[in-house]
């Protein structure tokens, strides 16, 4: 393995181990944080050793123990429930090994947790969501406790609803899974047949919208809906900026730079570094009407016109090779 010249040990030499260890690996936002991890960590010479995620908390928890046992210098931990994981994460660090957690809360001072900034986000989405439809409407809320981010975003819904009391949660549902667009779309079909008046849906994970979405085509209704979302992907902006979509607007940063972001910060630490407890990136709103104006179809061409989704400045430095994408 090649070391980077000028950088600090072990990156001068190269062939640093890391593992990343994720709780989900199956849809578009998962795989983009995946491949901008890989592409982080070739950039900086390290040996990345990729655990998929199978949303099986068990299953995660041996794969910290399996990568302690290889030898690695650190560990990234995407997702995750933090009960079964902070056990075997104090095991690593006693080891020496530098944990860095995205959207996982391991509630640990010695662990960097990376996130998107989630109260931020859903914040943007709502007001989007008043400035096209007021503030009264029948919404319906896809959710699923437990995963940091959804929780993060769950908090400012509860907030909105307080503050616009116009605004009426008729149905909450959601599934994450390895399925989780298609289950969210059974469950998204049965709700919308027994809401009629629900007009808006607030669904924070690009996997909940698209199941929604499914749902209204196939009820013939999407025109009468409005769905406001999380993240971004091409296949995503597609589905937006198509003919009648519903799927009106999404608040997202690009998932391969927040996987580079969390190996920046892991090699950081490893080179003994200062890495803030807290690292945000901070995510961008983008319309449908913004993205057909634009003429923008992949994220290749949006990170081309939005610099926030071609790179993040945070956890740099000057040794780290940034330009990936
Ligand atoms: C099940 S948690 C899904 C969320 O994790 C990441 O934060 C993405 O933004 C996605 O919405």
């Amino acid at each position: 393995a090649e070391g980077i010249a000028g950088a600090p040990a072990p990156f001068d030499k190269g062939g640093v181990k890391l593992a990343l260890i994720s709780y989900i690996s199956a849809g578009d936002f998962f795989q983009a944080y995946q491949a901008g991890a890989e592409a982080q960590a070739k950039a900086l010479g390290i040996d990345l050793r990729v655990f998929p995620g199978r949303q099986d908390a068990a299953e995660q928890r041996e794969q910290i123990l399996q990568a302690i046992n290889l030898g690695v210098e650190g560990i990234v931990v995407d997702h995750g429930v933090p009960e079964s994981l902070g056990d075997v994460v104090q095991q690593a660090l006693d080891k020496g090994i530098k944990v860095v957690a995205f959207d996982v809360n391991l509630n640990n001072p010695k662990v960097p947790q990376v996130e998107q900034s989630d109260h931020a986000l859903a914040k943007q989405a709502l007001e989007q969501a008043v400035k096209d439809n007021g503030t009264s409407f029948n919404a319906g809320y896809v959710y699923v406790a437990g995963f940091a981010p959804l929780d993060r975003r769950n908090e400012v819904w509860d907030t909105f609803k307080a503050e616009n009391k116009g605004v009426v949660e008729k149905a909450r549902f959601g599934n994450v899974s390895d399925t989780t667009a298609t289950s969210t779309a059974d469950q998204a079909k049965a709700v919308l047949r027994a809401n009629p008046d629900i007009t808006v849906v607030f669904a924070p994970y690009d996997e909940f919208a698209r199941g929604v979405k499914l749902a209204a085509a196939d009820l013939g209704i999407s025109d009468k809906l409005k769905i406001y979302s999380a993240d971004v992907s091409t296949a995503d902006i597609q589905e937006i900026v198509e003919e009648g979509s519903p799927w009106v607007a999404t608040v997202a940063t690009n998932p391969a730079v927040v996987g580079a972001v969390s190996i920046r910060a892991a090699a950081l630490e490893i080179a003994g570094q200062e890495v803030p407890r807290q690292i945000t990136v901070e995510p961008t709103l983008l319309t449908q009407k913004s993205l057909r104006e634009a003429g923008v179809k992949s994220i290749e061409e949006l990170a081309a016109k939005v610099p926030a989704f071609s790179a993040s400045d945070a956890v740099t430095a000057s040794w780290i090779p940034a330009k990936l994408f």
